[in-house]
């Protein structure tokens, strides 16, 4: 298991810094590490334990990430990669989080102006220095400024996004949780809140023997610095700049804990607040009566709740924004990720470019996870590389007609297909009607006005076979801001025209966003939950569109995935009947 996250923590780290060093996300290098990232995710036997021409076996590995592979087990570090932390320091790694910065353009500032840390950045844009450069327009620097200010103005600067904190926050769970003398770990904080970005890892073990856990947290191979090692607590900061706090308790405190790590802050205050109206006093070991010290719950969450007189809260609503009257009233939100769903809308099988999975394998998937619908929805043709042609595709029809007479989930020949800048859309408006189901979305042009956004999402909208806009905003945590958008018309616009409204599992993206998700609520408007999985194994980032919703609270009546299957059916065809 150890090997397993040794491994990954190091091609994570690899790619990163590769991508800086090429400049490009679709270089071979870091296509390559990509691939083994996935390779060695899918292992269920210790890498660690095998020999290079073994590693060479595993999907998506070759013989030089092999190489890499047994150097970093045998000797604990990999050339190259000390190699390309120098060439490319923390500082300059952390420019990628300014929305609009990618690997080129970090390239241009270090070569042309000298830039290689945040500061510096500031500094060349306070200046104006960045105008001479080639490539570099005034709205150029402009939109730096922005983004800029915007990262201070949300603290945003230090903070990882969720796609790099869940797996590694997944990954050390299970490697600690393994650990003798463990008997269990979750990991708490605004990652289980599910933000869309974390300061720090809150991670709990329940154990009776703290000194070798902590131990083991301050031996991590990927540990730069130890802020703080205690028996209750060990703080530390991984190469990334992540830092990680271990607390250590016994298991008759767990639900103390958990409720008091997971926070918010503010949401622990409103509980505290509440306790001592009762004569009782919370903190993280456990809820007890003031007057005798007498304690009263500390086991579970829910029985800490319960002894306040609530029922137990979602970690997601626990964000201080009415939950705790509602917990109290029972009109919470639905709990999305613990309900069935009736399948999902959008899915690439290996025929788009940027595809890995085998529509086999994919219905075999959907039948296990109990599925009513699954829509195969590949790239359309103008997406330049990966998009599909019209005569594949109508043989994927075929197939899937094939296919369907062996499953009971109802197989929909879909596409995705690209909005142009001018709001144009693949094909012809009949090869576009033999789709069972079309989602259109923003693949590029994102720096256009806010009217020429609007209008190009308007009329993609008003096509009478599209069921709905994937990814509206486009956004891509900590790397690409929401491109502009008149949100009040593009609601409107759903509701006129009965288009719904994608909210993306894939943790880079999670769009919707919270705020338009609440900006829908309520209104006729739907929303579909899709894990957009280019692979197999990825089906289950519906669950994040879940979680994602759900702390918007939006109810179940919005949601699609939710619904009844001949409602289902009749939302397919509604939107051509609307506009025929
Ligand atoms: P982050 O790390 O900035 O993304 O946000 P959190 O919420 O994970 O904050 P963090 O790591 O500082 O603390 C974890 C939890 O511990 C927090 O959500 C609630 C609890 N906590 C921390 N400091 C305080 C405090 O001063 N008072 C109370 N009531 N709770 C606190
Ligand atoms: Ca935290
Ligand atoms: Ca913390
Ligand atoms: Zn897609």
């Amino acid at each position: 298991m150890d090997g397993k996250r040794r491994a990954l923590d190091f091609l994570e780290e690899l790619k990163e810094l590769t991508l800086l060093d090429e400049g490009d996300p679709q270089a071979f290098r870091v296509r390559a590490y990509e691939s083994a990232i996935h390779g060695i995710e899918a292992l269920t036997a210790d890498p660690s334990a095998m020999t290079a021409t073994e590693l060479t076996k595993i999907d998506g590995i070759g013989k030089s990430t092999a190489a890499k592979l047994r150097e970093l087990f045998d000797t604990g570090k990999v050339e190259k990669l000390t190699e390309l932390r120098l060439k490319h320091p923390l500082s300059v790694v952390k420019l990628m989080k300014v929305p609009g910065v990618g690997p080129k353009m970090v390239a241009k500032l270090r070569k042309e102006a000298g830039v290689d840390s945040l500061d510096s950045l500031k500094q060349a844009v306070a200046e104006g220095r960045l105008q001479g450069i080639k490539g570099f327009g005034k709205k150029t620097e402009e939109n730096l400024a922005k983004s800029l200010e915007r990262m201070a103005r949300a603290g945003d600067e230090s903070r990882t996004p969720i796609s790099v904190a869940l797996p590694l926050a997944r990954r050390l769970v299970a490697e600690l949780s393994a650990l003798p003398g463990a008997k269990a770990a979750h990991f708490c904080g605004s990652l289980r809140r599910f933000s869309e970005t974390v300061g720090d890892l809150d991670i709990v073990v329940v154990s009776d023997a703290p000194v070798p856990i902590m131990d083991h947290v301050a031996a991590m191979p990927f540990v730069a610095e130890i802020l703080a090692k205690g028996e209750a607590k060990t703080s530390v900061v991984t190469q990334r700049g992540l830092q990680i706090d271990v607390r250590v308790v016994k298991e008759h405190e767990l639900g103390a804990a958990l409720l008091y790590f997971t926070g918010s802050k503010s949401h622990n205050i409103k509980l505290r607040e509440r306790a001592i109206a009762r004569g009782l006093t919370l903190n993280e070991y456990a809820l007890s009566e003031i007057a005798t010290g007498k304690v009263i719950a500390s086991h579970t969450e829910a029985d800490i709740y319960a002894a306040l007189g609530l029922r137990w809260i979602h970690p997601v609503l626990r964000e201080d924004k009415g939950e705790i009257a509602a917990a109290e009233a029972g009109t919470l939100p639905p709990l999305l990720p613990e309900l069935s769903n009736a399948g999902d809308f959008h899915v690439h099988t290996a025929l788009s470019g940027d595809g890995h999975a085998e529509l086999d394998d994919l219905v075999s998937a959907a039948e296990a996870r109990g599925y009513s619908f699954l829509a195969i929805t590949e790239h359309a043709e103008n997406l330049s590389m990966i998009g599909v042609k019209r005569a594949a595709l109508e043989a994927q029809q075929q197939d899937l007609a094939q296919k369907q007479k062996t499953t009971s989930v109802r197989l929909l020949f879909g596409a995705e297909l690209n909005i142009g800048k001018d709001g144009s859309l693949d094909y012809d408006d009949e090869f576009r009607s033999r789709f069972d189901f079309c989602l259109a979305s923003i693949h590029d042009h994102f720096d256009l006005t806010r009217e020429q956004q609007t209008a190009r999402v308007l009329r993609a909208m008003e096509d009478r076979n599209i069921h709905m806009i994937g990814h509206l905003t486009a956004r891509m945590i900590g790397a690409r801001p929401p491109i502009d958008l008149d949100i009040s018309a593009v609601l409107d616009a759903a509701e006129r025209t009965g288009t719904a409204l994608e909210v993306n599992g894939g943790l880079p993206r999670l769009d919707l966003t919270i705020d338009i998700l609440r900006a829908l609520r309520g209104r006729n408007i739907r929303v579909v939950l899709t894990s957009d999985a280019h692979r197999t194994n990825e089906l289950d980032r519906v669950d994040n569109a879940a979680l994602h919703t759900m702390r918007a609270w939006v109810s179940t009546d919005q949601v699609v995935n939710f619904w009844k299957r001949e409602e289902i059916e009749r939302w397919l065809l509604d939107k051509r009947s609307r506009a025929a």
